[in-house]
């Protein structure tokens, strides 16, 4: 794919991709790429300038109309373009939306993705155009996430926070934004959900709520001390990844991530899990999604297939396709709690491919269990191990084929502590035929951290016990000793 942005995937499973450096509009159908560009408009690609965004229009499968966002060269400017498919034709572009772009030797911060909401508006992300205050100006549209009736052309709906507020640019949403470059609608609650480029630190995903305040450039990540007019992100990542797409998994096809929260990042090449709370208005938990280069745009296919772009942008992109494998996983010897020290384990890993289609690029991660000690003779087959994580890449498997993976660890035997022998007790009226021979009269327990012993003061005849006529408990004399742990 050349330069590739932005993906939309209508419901028979074509796929619509906007290319940065041509300014085409290409499509995939069956896994063919189409030999003719959809549309193709005239591009400015200094920097991060180029066509970016696409998206259907809800009513598409009646009007066939689609939106896409890019920057024109003559005059320079941002736009918004309206058009209608047929049969992977573009035709009556038509322009819904235009404001300023800055020019410059590396054209920044444009934002420019576009989504409708679940209320029927589109929404659309503008960067602050390389100029932070503008994103603090409500008679600027940078640096907002705008919300449009998708008329022609597009027109703010009197709804909207700022729409009455003079001066105001009556499509802003939300504000205090530096460059969001992907959004969208959580399918339980209908919020809105960005990402958000922070500079050199501080990259941010955000909950946007209507005439909000995201903080740029005033607060970079949360405020400090926090400021009730600006909103702080609801996760946030120092170094920076460059958080690119933003996406609910809003199918049930894999039954584990129905409506979960996803992002991908340009910079780490990554794909988040972010785990909300029941609430649904904040995140609790980042899970890096292991294997998934997930670099620019993410979309869901109609048969819940995930799709994303690895690499594009200012370089050509790979598309790939993730989707429920149903594999089955057991791990036997796992005998979690019942090991005594000393003792070797070997656990097994066995799974099988349930699936009707060929699984490659299959993934096995397992963990160490904490105290136990790794042979890494016993692993197989091959495994990268980092840390206490054991890591099989594994060929492909057929379906109906399975296959196991091993490895062994040993718990130590914890070794006796040295035994710290105190000096002996000072008896003031030791006889002088007693010897300095302390001797422990009973034995600690090898795990014991505190033990009691007794110090029994031998003369040359023999040991005096409490059984002997002859002896004086006065010299009798118990003390703690602290045994030193290994
Ligand atoms: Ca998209
Ligand atoms: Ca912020």
């Amino acid at each position: 794919m050349a330069h590739p942005v932005a993906l939309a995937i209508d419901a028979e499973g074509r796929i619509f991709y906007t290319e940065k450096e041509t300014g085409q509009v290409r499509l995939i159908v069956n896994g063919q790429l189409q030999p003719q560009a959809v549309i193709t408009v005239p591009v400015r690609t200094v920097g991060e300038a180029g066509l970016i965004g696409i998206t259907f229009d809800p009513d598409y499968a009646l009007n066939h109309a689609m939106y896409i966002y890019y920057t024109s060269p003559d005059p320079v400017e941002n736009r918004i373009v309206r058009f209608e498919e047929y049969n992977g034709t573009g035709i009556n572009p038509t322009m819904v939306y235009t404001f300023p772009h800055r020019a410059r030797s590396w054209d920044m911060h444009i934002g420019g993705n576009l989504h409708f909401g679940p209320d029927g508006k589109l929404y659309a992300t503008i960067g602050e155009d390389g100029t932070p205050n503008l994103a603090q100006d409500l008679g600027s549209p940078h640096g907002k996430i705008h919300r449009f009736n998708a008329t022609i052309p597009l027109s703010p709906p009197p709804d909207n926070p700022f729409y009455s507020t003079p001066g105001a640019v009556q499509s802003i949403w939300s504000l205090g934004l530096r460059n969001s470059f992907d959004f969208d609608f959580d399918p339980v609650t209908g919020r809105l959900w960005a990402s958000e480029n922070g500079p050199t630190h501080d990259d941010e995903i955000n909950l946007l709520l209507p005439g909000s305040n995201y903080g740029w450039p005033i607060c970079i990540g949360p405020c400090d001390p926090p400021d009730p007019r600006y909103v702080d992100p609801k996760w946030g990542w120092t170094p920076v990844i460059a958080p690119t797409s933003v996406k609910f998994y809003s199918t049930s096809a894999i039954p584990a991530w129905r409506n979960q929260l996803f992002m991908c990042s340009f910079l780490d090449r990554q794909l988040r899990h972010l785990i909300l709370d029941a609430g649904r208005q904040n995140i609790i938990q980042e899970v890096i999604v292991e294997g998934v280069p997930c670099t620019l745009d993410m979309e869901i296919g109609p048969d819940g297939s995930i799709y994303y772009i690895e690499g594009g942008g200012w370089s050509n992109g790979t598309l790939y396709r993730l989707w429920s494998a149903s594999v089955s996983i057991a791990k036997l010897n796992d005998p979690h709690g019942a090991v005594q020290p000393g003792e070797r384990i070997t656990y097994t890993i066995g799974y099988a491919n349930t699936g009707s289609e060929p699984l490659t690029g299959v993934i096995i991660t397992d963990t160490v269990p904490a105290g136990a000690l790794l042979d890494p003779a016993s692993i197989y087959p091959t495994a990268i191990v980092t840390a206490d994580l054991i890591y099989w890449q594994l060929p492909a498997l057929m379906p109906g084929a399975s296959q196991q993976v091993g490895f062994s660890v040993l718990l130590p035997s914890p070794t006796a502590p040295p035994l710290e022998t105190p000096t002996p007790p000072s008896i003031a009226r030791r006889p002088s035929s007693l010897v300095d021979t302390p001797t422990p009269v009973a034995g600690c327990s090898a795990n014991a951290q505190v033990c009691n012993l007794a110090w029994i003061y031998t003369d040359q005849t023999g040991r005096w016990q409490p059984s002997n006529p002859a002896f004086n408990p006065s010299y009798w004399h118990y003390m703690p000793v602290l045994l030193k742990s290994p």
